[in-house]
């Protein structure tokens, strides 16, 4: 088992999106061990992106993160942090494929809905960055039993 850290941007938020963004994983067979709205420090939103501090989109990007609340997620399963990338698709929707949330719901490089780790070690980062222990759960679902072989589980 895996924990991946999500972010659904502002852009999905204020479009309405949460809900249909949200299933993608949860329809997947993904389950949410933590989530919470969060309007974005400009210093969360640094740390968050240190990687990219001195590309020239850096300041657009820290202004977009920061503009409006985000719903911050951790999300298990096994390779979850592959599977949610794939499930994202591709950083600029109008590149994305077809049935990646970036793919069906977007057309920009910016503004492309939902953040994913890319790493196991990005996602451990960043899990400590946007969460505390206590707002992490332990879950487990019957349905896991049906969605999943034990062969799935290593
Ligand atoms: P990712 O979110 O697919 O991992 P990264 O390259 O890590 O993409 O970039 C982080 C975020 O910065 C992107 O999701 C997007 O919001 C923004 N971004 C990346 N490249 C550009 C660009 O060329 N122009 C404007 N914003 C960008
Ligand atoms: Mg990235």
């Amino acid at each position: 088992m895996q924990t991946t850290f999500i972010f659904l941007k502002p852009d999905a938020v204020q479009r309405g999106l949460i809900g249909q963004v949200l299933e993608r994983f949860e329809r997947k067979g993904l389950s949410f061990v933590g989530m919470k709205l969060v309007q974005v420090s400009e210093d969360l939103a640094k740390q968050h992106y240190a990687e990219h501090a001195e590309k020239p989109f850096f300041p657009g990007l820290l202004k977009f993160v920061t503009s409006s609340p985000v719903l911050a997620c951790a999300v298990q399963g096994p390779n979850a942090v592959a599977v949610c990338r794939t499930l994202i698709g591709a950083t600029n929707g109008q590149k994305a494929d077809p049935g990646t949330i970036r793919g069906d719901f977007g057309m920009s490089g910016a503004n492309n809905l939902v953040h994913g780790s890319d790493s196991p070690e990005s996602a451990e980062r960043e899990l400590k960055l946007w969460f505390t222990e206590a707002e992490l759960v332990a879950m487990s679902k019957s349905a896991n039993d049906w969605i999943y072989d034990p062969s799935d589980l290593g």
